[in-house]
């Protein structure tokens, strides 16, 4: 039976299509197109980055699980006892299970915070009935934007953000350090920040995780057209643009595009766009950090780097940042 006592009302602070419409027209007036990845997570999309989460090219959940296995109960440590910890963009809540299961009663609350009211709730209701003595408040936002986080039900020591997935590396650098700043202003003195940040490696190991053999990575980005025909009332044929990858060295991301393989023209909440053949709509940028570069960027937003957890072969790494006790 599911403890409902331990899921307290959902704090709903969802946006809405009326966002969507406007920041695709807004990317498309652009020379480069383009549409905020945040997009591309609908529930047919949220379903197919599942299923991107255990393909073999995709190494990054996978590896990221194993740090969190191995290492959880000096992440717990670092984390301390009666802490609230709020997680962004919670989706399944997976990683999560990982720290719940170690820390259990030792937490004042665990906050999901995501933009699927369906996803949050159906996942704040099997943890609820896994870790009865938890309390979980639930907020439904987009949290790249500010939104209000529920009083604590039982006093908390300090609020820990968790941030896995590297899911950083998809805002562009200058959103990056807005929303790492935005946490640790979130979190307040003495707080801290668990989260997961991919690692530079080898190129062609970093495209294939972007490009897998079986097509589901190209099913996920070209939902977004089929998003588009849905909700904007747009006029996209869908085998008319093919998912393209490429790594930029000079930004230090993986760059996910969908290109048109032939000039044609597309409606778009009735405005018409041109398109040559081979011109792209920029979907999506993965950015891939060195441990240094990621120490210096998160001590520019008044993070400090105080443990950092890899695996064996340093793809991935784990990280637990704190907020000086005298920040803003
Ligand atoms: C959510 N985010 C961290 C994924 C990534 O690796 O950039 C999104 C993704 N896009 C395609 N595959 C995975």
């Amino acid at each position: 039976m599911p403890t409902s006592t331990s899921i307290h009302p959902i704090l709903d602070q969802a946006p809405t299509t009326e966002s969507f419409r406007k920041a695709t027209l807004r990317g498309f007036r652009k020379d480069q197109k383009q549409i905020p990845s945040k997009f591309l997570y609908d529930d047919r999309g949220s379903k197919l980055f599942d299923k991107i989460c255990e393909l073999e090219e995709y190494y990054p959940t996978r590896t990221e699980i194993g740090i969190m296995r191995e290492n959880v109960s000096a992440m717990a440590e670092a984390i301390g006892p009666a802490a609230r910890l709020v997680e962004y963009g919670s989706g399944s809540s997976l990683k999560t299970r990982i720290l719940l299961e170690q820390m259990g009663e030792d937490l004042a609350a665990y906050v999901p915070v995501d933009i699927s009211k369906s996803h949050l709730l159906e996942s704040a209701e099997a943890l609820a009935e896994d870790y009865p003595a938890v309390p979980i408040q639930p907020v439904c936002a987009d949290y790249t934007t500010s939104f209000e986080l529920p009083e604590p039900p039982r006093s908390a020591r300090r609020t820990v953000g968790y941030y896995p997935g590297s899911t950083i590396g998809n805002f562009p650098r200058d959103q990056a350090r807005a929303f790492l700043e935005q946490i640790a202003h979130t979190v307040g003195p003495e707080g801290g920040l668990l989260i997961g940040v991919d690692l530079k490696k080898d190129v062609d190991v970093m495209t294939a995780a972007y490009d897998d053999a079986e097509g589901v990575t190209a099913a996920f980005s070209k939902n977004l057209l089929r998003r588009m025909n849905r909700e904007l009332d747009a006029t996209f044929d869908l085998d008319a643009f093919e998912h393209q990858v490429l790594w930029n060295e000079e930004r230090g991301c993986v760059e996910s595009h969908l290109r048109s393989t032939t000039a044609q023209s597309v409606t778009v909440a009735d405005e018409s766009f041109a398109f040559d053949a081979g011109e792209t709509i920029h979907t999506e940028d993965s950015h891939k950090y060195t441990l240094d570069g990621f120490a210096s960027f998160a001590a520019d937003t008044g993070f400090e780097v105080e443990s950092v957890w890899t695996d064996d072969r340093s793809y991935f790494s784990v990280q637990y940042c704190t907020t000086r006790s005298d920040s803003a």
